[in-house]
């Protein structure tokens, strides 16, 4: 994917461990236990739909390369960010022949791949007895890393940079990006790795931790679009790696903002909108941003929060904001796990339903999207307002996806707010229906609309004529 695709695509993280495997695998799967699980490749493969069936149309895998093996004080390395030799892929989620089958069978339904990367570090169970081998294949001599030293001090970006993440269960040795050698490497192998799965965008680990001028290079030898993590709050240190480093960041300034606006009914959505102002202003394309709730890094939403009508205005957000919207696997299953390693639960004991409240809503957010794309050509690019309503609403504007998002929580009585025409564009006696509600309202004769929420729900507005498959199947 290019910019200009990336922006349309929507997408769904899995855990390939924890997504799917293969009916034969029946142990039990214990978050807590920190153990491989089962997923594969394959058994993804035949759950396409189920993601398809949601409007998603990009899913996000875990690192594929080879990691530590046997057990740690922190468990196995069931999640793939344990880098044993990139030159290798990981057996557990099948063989490289699998993963190219994965990557065909997203393509042949129009569907897009986007593989999780980490160049930071590889992975070491002490930091006293590691020692640089061939077992991380290229990575074999001292001068390919970091001399050791934990980071300590995140206000020093050095410190950050070129010290170790991880603890004395499980080290992670710090590469040494600063190394032509090191450099060389990762910019090649991430040009085969694109090309040899065929890969339409990666996800790129820890950005923060390597110094920004490594990016560029990387990025344009990736060759697709990169969304990368840069896990920081402030806008101000998270927008020089979009500027600057050339990669993509995921949101986490809108993240904090975000989860403290809807996760209880007192809560101050004012700071979410100061943020999405802040964020215009610091960032050189909030549009190419990615946004999401959940993640396998954050206690899930609903670890918190048990409010039906606050977890939907909050998971709404970040479909119908500027950037890219990242949804997680399990949030439409209603899992409610907290903290590494508790929010990564099997998906199997949910049953892949399709019937529930929120896979259906998903599915509604996604259209909803879809629909303001195909009926406007600046949908993906035009920057959104978001202003308050009322102490406990807020409004979206993006033309021609106009939202009132409310942490009013399920039993609120009934409240009044007026969209006015010149946030939504709406000329008068325009027809308007909510994507989630699927009831239509008519504006008045000025271009305003009357809008009633309802049970705190959030309210998902597009012009009647717009709507393409939106509430086509009710
Ligand atoms: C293991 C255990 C866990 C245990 C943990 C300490 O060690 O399994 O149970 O809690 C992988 C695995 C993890 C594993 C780690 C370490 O490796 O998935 O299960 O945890 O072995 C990325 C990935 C993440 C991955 C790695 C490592 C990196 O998304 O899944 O973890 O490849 C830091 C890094 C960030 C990293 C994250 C986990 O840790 O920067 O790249 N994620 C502050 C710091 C952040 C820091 C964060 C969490 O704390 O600034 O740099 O992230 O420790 C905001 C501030 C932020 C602040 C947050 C908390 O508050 O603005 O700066 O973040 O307001
Ligand atoms: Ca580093």
């Amino acid at each position: 994917l290019d910019d200009s695709s990336a922006r349309s695509a929507s997408v769904y993280q899995v855990i390939t461990d924890r997504f799917a495997r293969p009916s034969s695998v029946s142990s039990t799967c214990t978050t807590s236990d920190r153990k491989y699980c089962g997923g594969t490749y394959s058994a993804l493969i035949e759950k396409l739909d189920y993601i398809q069936g949601m409007g998603f149309d990009t899913i996000w895998i875990s690192p594929i390369v080879e990691n530590i093996g046997g057990t740690t004080g922190e468990g196995e390395a069931y999640h793939g960010y344990w880098t044993l030799d990139a030159a290798k892929t990981n057996d557990n989620f099948g063989t490289a022949d699998d993963l190219k089958s994965l990557s065909t069978a997203l393509h042949n339904k129009g569907m897009y791949l986007m593989v999780d990367v980490v160049v930071n570090h590889v992975a070491a169970t002490s930091s006293s007895t590691f020692i640089p081998s061939s077992s991380y294949g290229q990575f074999s001599s001292s001068d390919d890393y970091h001399p050791f030293c934990w980071i300590t001090d995140y206000s020093n970006q050095t410190n950050v940079e070129q010290c170790w993440l991880g603890d004395d269960s499980v080290a992670l040795a710090d590469l040494n990006t600063d190394s032509d050698t090191v450099k060389n490497y990762w910019n090649n192998w991430v040009k085969e790795l694109v090309s040899n799965y065929t890969l339409d965008s990666v996800r790129i680990d820890t950005v923060k931790h390597v110094q920004k001028d490594f990016w560029p290079n990387f990025v344009s030898s990736a060759g697709v679009f990169t969304q990368g993590e840069v896990l920081n709050g402030d806008p101000t240190y998270v927008s020089p790696y979009q500027s600057d480093a050339k990669v993509n960041p995921f949101n986490y300034p809108a993240y904090y903002p975000l989860i403290r606006g809807f996760n209880q009914t007192s809560g101050d959505l004012t700071e979410l909108v100061t943020m999405t102002q802040t964020i215009k202003n610091s960032f050189s394309d909030p549009t190419l941003l990615g946004n999401f709730l959940n993640n396998h890094d954050n206690p899930r939403f609903e670890s918190t929060v048990t409010d039906t009508s606050l977890i939907k205005n909050a998971h709404a957000y970040p479909f119908v904001t500027d950037g890219i919207p990242y949804g997680y696997y399990g949030s439409e299953a209603g899992f409610t796990g907290g903290a590494d390693p508790d929010n990564r639960e099997p998906l199997w004991t949910a049953n892949y339903d399709t019937s529930s409240d929120m896979y259906k809503f998903f599915a509604s957010l996604n259209a909803a999207r879809k629909a303001a794309g195909n009926a406007s050509d600046s949908f993906f690019t035009n920057q959104m307002t978001v202003s308050s309503l009322s102490s406990s609403s807020i409004l979206v504007a993006k033309s021609p996806l106009i939202s009132v998002l409310s942490n009013s929580g399920s039993s609120a009585s009934d409240a009044s707010v007026t969209v006015q025409s010149s946030a939504s564009g709406w000329s008068s006696n325009t027809e308007v229906i909510d994507a989630i509600s699927c009831e239509t309202l008519t504006t008045d004769g000025s271009g305003n609309l009357a809008v009633t929420v309802k049970t705190g729900l959030p309210r998902v507005f597009i012009a009647s004529s717009q709507k393409g498959s939106v509430c086509s199947s009710s």
